[in-house]
């Protein structure tokens, strides 16, 4: 399959992760996206991405970001660690106070305090900016975007290597390891091509909050994610079975959370129903946020799939018979984040042939 990978996805390499009152090892590393590269590459013996089937990304520019996120969001994405660093800072960006529900007054950043700022465009605290984030992120959009235009000019479907990954952040804010959303960004180049039916699956073990934010009040791109029931995990205040959507987006919104435990039976009926959704729905594409989170080893997760179960929803996916673009997400295992990818996207080449 074709695969687009930058190696500037490197240039984002944080030092710590806040967790459990400390800050600890980072779990999203730049190792992963090499994994995942690696695991293409040898899966089969070399049969799903030949050498040749690496493409590096092209530049489309700023116009899809902008269309998908405020331009003083980018802007601050863009400058805050040159500020921070100019202001003294020896260590990665880190916030540290929000506009919090008791404090719901200030919608405009402070204008003189860069903690304030930090902390009016964060959404959690885990996730640190560094010298080369930015450019890490935007590189990761033009993967998504790279990927999308492959299929927009006819491939059948195409995986964007992606990271940092993208779907917890919101219009304005980051967290969750992510800064630009490259699925909505994805799903937004098939809009501004002509699409006017979207279908935005989301199987990373986490609600994809920011892509939900997104696209809410939209019926043009139709979210559905099956994810860790947020009363259990992360981003725990959004991704609850009653979001629905709003507006003439009501009912273009779905989220299946799931309890501790779930496994494959259970799963796989969420994909299913989502499949049937989108079929109703009339879905002239696809972008599928793939997050291999949902492994049974992962560190972040409490759902126990295994490789096996990602070949038959890779055939489940491939089965909706779309133009697809895949989207790298989450996913913590080292060790097989590779060979889980591979199955997804192994699993859906197959069918596609058969
Ligand atoms: N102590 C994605 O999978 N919370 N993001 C981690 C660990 C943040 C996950 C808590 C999880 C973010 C793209
Ligand atoms: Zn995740």
């Amino acid at each position: 399959m074709l695969t687009v990978f930058s190696e500037k996805h490197a240039l984002h390499a944080p030092a710590n992760e806040l967790a459990g009152g400390g800050f600890r090892a980072p779990v999203e590393i730049p190792q992963r996206a090499e994994a995942v590269r690696e695991g293409l590459l040898s899966f089969g013996g070399g049969t799903l991405c030949k050498p040749d089937d690496l493409h590096k990304p092209d530049d489309f520019g700023s116009e899809m970001i902008l269309a998908i996120h405020d331009s003083d969001y980018v802007e601050f994405l863009r400058t805050i660690w040159q500020a921070w660093n100019a202001a003294g800072n020896k260590n990665d960006v880190v916030p540290s106070v929000w506009p919090s529900r008791s404090m719901p007054g200030r919608t405009v950043p402070p204008a003189h305090d860069l903690e304030g700022r930090v902390g009016y465009y964060a959404l959690a605290a885990e996730t640190t900016i560094q010298e080369g984030t930015w450019q890490a992120a935007y590189w990761a959009a033009q993967t998504a975007l790279t990927a999308t235009a492959a299929v927009r000019n006819g491939l059948g479907a195409a995986f964007g290597l992606c990271r940092p990954p993208g779907h917890h952040a919101s219009k304005n804010q980051y967290g969750g390891y992510c800064f630009l959303n490259n699925a909505a960004i994805a799903a937004q180049d098939f809009i501004h091509a002509g699409a006017e039916r979207v279908a935005v699956l989301d199987v990373d073990f986490h609600h994809g909050n920011g892509t939900q934010e997104i696209f809410y009040d939209r019926k043009d791109v139709y979210y559905i994610s099956l994810h860790g029931d947020p009363e259990h995990t992360f981003p725990n205040f959004l991704g609850y079975a009653d979001e629905r959507g709003s507006g003439v987006g009501e009912g273009f919104n779905l989220n299946f959370p799931y309890p501790p435990g779930t496994g494959w039976n259970l799963w796989q009926e969420g994909l299913n129903q989502a499949c049937r959704y989108y079929t109703d729905y009339g879905a002239e594409a696809l972008v599928v946020s793939l997050g291999v989170d949902t492994f049974h080893n992962d560190p972040l997760s409490f759902f126990r799939l295994t490789q096996e179960d990602y070949l038959e929803a890779g055939r489940m996916i491939a089965q909706l018979n779309l133009p697809t673009v895949f989207i790298l997400e989450g996913g913590y295992d080292i060790e097989n984040i590779g060979e889980n990818v591979s199955s997804y996207l192994a699993g859906f080449s197959q069918a596609r042939k058969a």
